[in-house]
């Protein structure tokens, strides 16, 4: 019989971000939700990827223009800091993505772990970057993450914070099977994911409903076949008329869903997950030190598109 282990979760959906919306403006609406996810009890609270601006990448620009306007040089910096503030003074922990710019002037789609006394205690840089760096000039709209991010050099790591052992992806990378288990191998009983999903496929006439379909379907499939708790933070909404899709979700390891936004404004959702329910299936129908089989695996690290069938024996 294994102890329930407690752990208050909020995800805080963001609507939509207008161009011309300020960095302070967007800081205030994080602020409140924290402010809501603590009356909620909140042990953490995760935030959506690219939180402090618009999704830019759909604009076509040049990197320096993007990095004017978006990129932030330091984190905290003057406008997040009351965020950071906050935090301390709540004691409550968060996740929180934002356009990385580094002092050797990369680019990186980054979100970072804040623990209850404000320090950050994890950072990860997006790994799989979806969309195209050319101009596609006959496109509604862009998606220039090729353009103006780095793939992510930080790989997938775990931190212990908040009482759990809690991994981190972006966005993209949760539709990624080989994310989330390089997360649960290393003992991840939490994931944390913000997105940006367009409800519009610029490269193929996808039927809209696909996408929350296929967001839904990737996040579920991937909490059960982890163990693992993932909670999943939206940005969505008409940002100046660009339509992203809501579904902030907490999903147990299950696969069941705890939790799900009902609007696609600001919105807190919140389930006092129990990290002890990972435990049961990590003991049994996914007790990965008894069961995989890596020695049949190995086309997985050898292999990045398919190529021709393997030959079994005779
Ligand atoms: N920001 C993203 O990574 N968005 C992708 C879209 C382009 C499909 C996603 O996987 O939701």
């Amino acid at each position: 019989m294994t102890h329930s282990r407690k752990m208050g979760l909020a995800v805080a959906q963001m609507g939509p971000l207008h161009l011309a919306d300020s960095r302070g403006a967007a800081v205030a609406r994080l602020m409140e939700m924290m402010r809501e996810a603590k009356s909620r009890n909140a042990d953490l609270v995760v935030f959506p990827e690219l939180a402090l601006t618009t999704f830019f990448p759909r604009y076509w620009m040049s990197e320096e223009a993007a990095c004017d306007a978006y990129f932030e040089r330091a984190m905290p910096n003057a406008e997040t800091q009351p965020l950071f503030d906050l935090a301390r003074e709540l004691q409550i922990g968060f996740y929180l993505g934002y356009a990385e710019l580094t002092p050797e002037g990369r680019r990186f789609n980054t979100a970072i772990l804040v623990d209850k006394g404000a320090r950050i205690v994890q950072k990860y840089r997006k790994i799989h970057l979806p969309g195209h760096s050319d101009h596609k000039v006959d496109a509604p709209f862009q998606h220039l993450e090729k353009k103006f991010f780095e793939v992510g050099d930080l790989g997938f790591t775990v931190a212990d914070a908040m009482g759990a052992t809690i991994g981190m992806c972006i966005c993209n990378d949760r539709r990624w099977p080989e994310s989330w288990r390089s997360l649960s191998l290393q003992g991840a009983e939490l994931g944390l994911v913000g997105y940006n999903t367009p409800s519009w496929n610029i490269h193929w006439k996808e039927p809209v409903h696909l996408r929350m379909h296929t967001h839904l379907i990737a996040l579920q499939a991937s909490a059960y076949q982890n163990a693992m708790w993932i909670g999943a933070a939206a940005k969505c909404g008409a940002e100046d008329g660009f339509h992203m899709i809501g579904g902030s979700v907490i999903v147990a390891p299950s696969g069941e869903i705890a939790a799900q936004s009902s609007t696609e404004e600001d919105e807190v959702i919140f389930a006092n997950i129990d990290l002890a329910l990972g435990d049961t299936f990590r003991e049994h129908v996914f007790n990965f030190a008894k069961h995989r089989r890596p020695e049949h695996y190995t086309l997985i690290t050898e292999r990045t598109g398919a190529g021709p069938a393997v030959k079994g024996p005779e």
